[in-house]
């Protein structure tokens, strides 16, 4: 036992050569891994050199509890009144093997309306998008299943936009996830709950970890307003035979998005008949024919494809007939 004082003032030395490389991980090495350090030490006591071990020490690396979460909606989401999606990432940073649960809240302070959780889903199949009856729902508690150190899940939290609100309104909800182990200050130590036996201690997330996520009411509709004026033959106002009626529609399109496929049709009322080449759009004149331009007429009355039309616009159609 001579050898022992010799053997610990050398050991500190020997260290750094023990050192283990390991790849790096968001949480660092895995909750379980042992470290092992043995030293060594080379003395010559007059029968030439020898080689001497320390003892061994192997510690057992604890588990980290983290977590991030993030909104992986790219701004705020466009909704109206009905069910709408709301999706995020939740992201294990800790070292080891963690379940989570999950809590949505709709009540953020500044909404200017709160929407209805129905529930929190889980991305089953990988393809971003919630797909009912494919993607897994996490029913209360919603605790989402153990996630490895470093890999993410990604949640949907699926809401209702009550009726009432108004074009432009915007609410937001929030997604809290929390470590199924425990929570706390960073440093906090669960013992011997951590992956592989070691003590589970908390991160510097706290092992918990909240995002938002935005709605925004996009309510566009298209208001149709008609209106005539009347020519008659001798240069005045009188509803007579040979008279020529110019109908005017306006489709005025409000809110904040916009329509698709706007079609503006009219029949020729009955006792007139439609004055060839009179069909305009925003005063400039539309073929009769079914052609390039946006208009056509025939037997049948006249058709203008308005298109796509964004909220604050308004489109003019007019075209004449004469009284038969
Ligand atoms: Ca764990
Ligand atoms: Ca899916
Ligand atoms: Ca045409």
């Amino acid at each position: 036992m001579t050898k022992a004082p010799f053997r610990l003032a050398l050991a500190p030395l020997a260290i750094a050569a023990a050192l283990i490389t390991t790849p790096a991980h968001a949480g660092g090495v895995k909750a379980g891994t042992l470290i092992e350090n043995t030293a060594s030490a080379t003395y010559d006591g007059g029968a030439g050199p020898v080689t001497i071990p320390s003892n061994t020490i192997t510690v057992k690396v604890d588990e980290l509890l983290d977590v991030t979460v993030t909104s992986r909606d790219s701004g705020p989401v466009s909704a109206a009144p009905g069910s709408a999606v709301l999706t995020f990432e939740l992201t294990n940073t800790g070292n080891g093997p963690e379940a989570y649960t999950l809590a949505a809240n709709p009540a953020v302070a500044g909404n200017d309306f709160d929407t209805t959780v129905n529930g929190l889903a889980v991305d089953t199949n990988g393809n971003g998008v919630y797909d009912p009856g494919v993607d897994q729902m996490l029913t209360g508690p919603a605790t989402t299943a153990a996630i490895a150190a470093d890999a993410s899940l990604t949640v949907f939290v699926l809401v209702t936009i009550p009726g009432g609100v108004a074009d432009g309104d915007q609410s937001d909800v929030s997604l809290l996830a929390e470590a199924v182990t425990g929570t706390g200050a960073p440093g906090t130590a669960f013992t011997g709950q951590g992956a592989g036996g070691g003590n589970a201690i908390v991160g510097s997330t706290g092992a918990n970890a909240t995002a938002t996520g935005s709605l925004s009411v996009g309510i566009t509709d298209v208001d149709l307003i008609k209106s005539a004026t009347v020519r008659d033959p001798f240069g005045g106002t009188g509803i007579v035979p040979g008279a020529t009626i110019t109908y005017a529609i306006r489709a005025e399109v409000r809110g904040s998005g916009s329509v698709s496929d706007l079609v503006v049709t009219d029949a020729a009322p009955a006792d007139t008949t439609y004055v060839a080449g009179s069909l305009k759009l925003d005063g400039a004149t539309l073929t009769d024919a079914a052609d390039a331009d946006a208009g056509r007429s025939g037997t049948s009355g006249i058709s203008v494809d308005l298109g796509t039309v964004s909220g604050g616009s308004s489109r003019t159609v007019t075209f004449q007939v004469t009284i038969d």
